[in-house]
């Protein structure tokens, strides 16, 4: 398998979850500006969205969105234990969290990232988002992880969106279990090798 990702993008997620379970992934870097790939593929042409996530499963066909390919790789390694098994309540429990995450926080810190969003907006993104964080560190004050005890795939994605809060000058110091949480996941050995293959050690919490 091979992952399509830039760094420190939502991307980092798989690409934590694929060290976690050990899966023999290989990275191959995009330029999203240039829609070009390390080795000079034309990445749209990989993926016609434009965008990364993608990877390249080992029958030749390409999958995206981040909450499908996490899923994806936890299911090729039961053992790692980082999705519950597909059909169980608990499934759905990691599924609400997937789709919490990429709709509410991923996708609600989109303006920020566009350099003609107007201040207010981007005041009025941040309050938004300081509701969600609201939500998660109560949750988090109860358990470790998002759906109890153990680190899942989900986990590895709030930590790679949260993580953004360093590149917008969003301060979470006063969610303080939500800051905990993420001083936790990123204190995992995986985690901290796929921060440093990606040159996020500054960065990351
Ligand atoms: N719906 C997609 C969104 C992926 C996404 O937003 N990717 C960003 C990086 S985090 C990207 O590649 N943006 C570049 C672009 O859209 O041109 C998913 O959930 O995987």
């Amino acid at each position: 398998m091979k992952l399509y990702y830039a760094p420190g993008a939502c991307s980092l997620a798989p690409h934590i979850v694929a060290r976690e379970a050990g899966l023999p992934v290989t990275l191959e870097k995009v330029d999203l500006a240039k829609r070009t790939t390390e080795t000079g593929a034309n990445f749209a042409a990989i993926n016609p969205k434009g965008y990364v996530p993608a990877i390249a499963l080992n029958d030749g066909s390409v999958l995206t969105e981040a909450a499908a390919i996490l899923q994806y790789l936890a299911d090729q390694q039961p053992g790692a234990g980082l999705a519950p098994a597909n059909g169980t309540p608990e499934r759905y429990r990691l599924i609400e969290w997937l789709t919490f995450i990429s709709s509410e926080i991923h996708k609600g810190f989109g303006p920020l990232w566009h350099p003609a969003t107007p201040d207010s907006v981007k005041a009025s993104t941040k309050d938004r988002l300081a509701t969600r964080f609201a939500y998660l560190d109560e949750i988090l004050a109860r358990q470790p992880y998002l759906t109890g005890e153990t680190f899942t795939v989900a986990d590895a994605y709030l930590f790679t969106v949260v993580n953004w809060t360093n590149f917008h000058a969003i301060d979470i110091a006063s969610f303080k279990h939500l800051s905990a949480f993420m001083t936790r996941v990123a204190a995992r050995p995986k985690v901290q090798e796929a921060l440093e293959v990606e040159g996020l050690k500054k960065q990351a919490a």
